[in-house]
């Protein structure tokens, strides 16, 4: 008989846990433990019962909060009538996930025509690239420094969070970081950010507004494609905001892209799948920059099904998928359009729209925005506050008027060596103190936000939370 833990012996569970699992973001000796006995709402619970308030929202992933009664019934309904059928079966939950993403979501918006299923982020924007690069017949996809696409090798190519392309780093060696061999940019360049706090070509927001007909970070990406070559560009590839790179973009910069994306005749990869499903407030990231920008193809993962069961996807333009409608695509993903996953993204959209959640995750934003800006007022440490909904970006500082960074590698830094004096890993700590997750990436930026359906009071304990962690950082400048 296969010995099995019994459910609470957590003992045995740690044991395994650090035998027989390779882990992320630690090595063995550095490792912590965090056993999760169950979570609800915007919780996590320990098996102690101690119950830990997640303003990471898990990965910004969780977007309706954690185990929606609506959505675990109607899973409970697929699995009475599916185990498995792959992508050349039609499903009903597939069909009906589809019309309501292209007709019920973005029918408004008219440009979306038809979608391809993954089971990750990282798959659709592997598949958004091969299609984008199908479609044009050029190689080549422009990203952005501080951008984040996901960890498969052609996903990886776009990253330029420089942490965040599967590298090696060693807690006692500082110099130690190591990159996969190989999977470097292939096919891919990184065009300035528009990191306005700390802009990377010298100018200085709103001024810079005052240079030209363009934002300089958008002429300067102009610039690099030209540069590149036109008829070598298949695309350029942006989030709305930087999930892991943490940028809130300023309102003219999107606009601005996509006025060059069409006068340069490329194709515009929007990569929803943090942004997507409310998470800035609107049901996808770049309508918060305006109603006329129309992606050519579109990325979504993560709330997709709130997280319940893991979903992806490439939502693809009318004329991208008349291309695609006239040929053979020779390509298969075991797991796409998964009976079981796509019933819970149908079930996850429909509460979406019968709650009309989008507006719920900008109400909230509203609320904690205003009092993330009192906390940027009151402490000497907060350098800048921007964000909408449930995603907020808030940059540390050792000093509001210089803006020194207390790490000066700032999003440069490698990773490697002892990371303790990150103050998003202060902050961390001290949030920890009053059972609330909350920190950053980065080591100088803040990222937060919970679930789209956080309640004010727990928006009120998680602030809290950081007026007492700031408290203490403060204290060290
Ligand atoms: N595209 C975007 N985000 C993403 C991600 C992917 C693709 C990671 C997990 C993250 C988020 C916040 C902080 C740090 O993981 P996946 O393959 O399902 O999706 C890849 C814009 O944000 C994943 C990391």
């Amino acid at each position: 008989m296969t010995q099995t833990a019994a459910r609470t012996d957590w003992k045995t569970i740690e044991e395994w846990n650090r035998k027989y699992i390779v882990r992320t973001f630690s090595s063995q000796d550095e490792y912590q433990w965090i056993p999760v006995e169950s979570t609800e709402g915007d919780y996590l619970i320990m098996p102690d019962g101690t119950r830990l308030l997640d303003f990471f929202n898990q990965l910004y992933c969780v977007n309706i909060g954690q185990r929606n009664e609506y959505v675990t019934e109607r899973i409970k309904e697929a699995l009475d009538r599916y185990g498995f059928v792959w992508d050349l079966y039609s499903t009903d939950y597939k069909a009906t996930v589809a019309k309501m993403l292209v007709e019920d979501i973005l029918g408004p918006y008219e440009w979306a025509a038809k979608v391809r299923f993954t089971s990750t982020g990282s798959e659709a924007v592997e598949v958004a690239s091969i299609i984008a690069r199908l479609y044009t017949g050029k190689p080549l996809i422009a990203s952005r420094e501080h951008g984040y696409h996901g960890e498969s090798a052609g996903a990886a190519a776009l990253n330029h969070v420089y942490p965040g392309r599967s590298h090696l780093s060693d807690g006692a060696r500082p110099d130690f970081v190591r990159g996969v061999p190989g999977q470097l940019h292939n096919n891919t360049f990184a065009c300035p950010a528009p990191l306005c706090y700390r802009c990377s070509i010298g100018h200085s927001y709103p001024g810079c507004k005052s240079v030209g007909d363009q934002l300089p970070c958008v002429l300067a990406t102009e610039r690099m494609i030209l540069n590149q070559g036109v008829d070598q560009v298949a695309a350029i590839i942006t989030e709305p905001a930087c999930g892991a790179g943490t940028i809130v973009p300023p309102d003219e910069y999107l606009p601005q892209i996509y006025e060059m994306k069409n006068r340069l005749g490329i194709l515009w990869i929007v990569d929803e799948v943090l942004m997507g499903f409310g998470r800035l407030g609107t049901w996808f990231g770049h309508q918060k920059y305006g109603k006329q920008l129309k992606p050519d193809l579109m990325t979504i993962a993560k709330g997709l099904t709130s997280s319940q069961i893991p979903a992806g996807g490439v939502v693809v333009s009318e004329h991208v998928a008349e291309f695609m409608d006239s040929v053979r695509w020779n390509h298969v993903s075991t797991f796409s359009g998964h009976p079981i996953a796509m019933a819970a993204a149908q079930a996850n959209l429909e509460y979406m729209i019968d709650n009309d959640i989008p507006e719920m995750g900008r109400a909230a934003g509203e609320y904690f925005g205003a009092g993330l800006r009192e906390l940027e007022a009151k402490h000497k440490t907060v350098g800048f506050v921007a964000g909408a909904g449930m995603f907020w970006q808030v940059e540390l500082v050792k000093d509001k008027v210089t803006r020194e960074p207390f790490i000066p590698a700032d999003r440069y830094t490698a990773f490697g060596g002892d990371n303790s004096d990150f103050p998003v890993r202060t902050i961390l700590g001290k949030c920890l103190e009053k059972g609330v997750l909350l920190g950053g990436f980065v080591p100088n930026t803040l990222r937060i936000g919970a679930s789209l359906t956080v309640s004010r009071e727990d928006m009120d304990k998680g602030l809290d939370a950081l007026d007492y962690a700031l408290d203490y950082l403060d204290t060290t400048v």
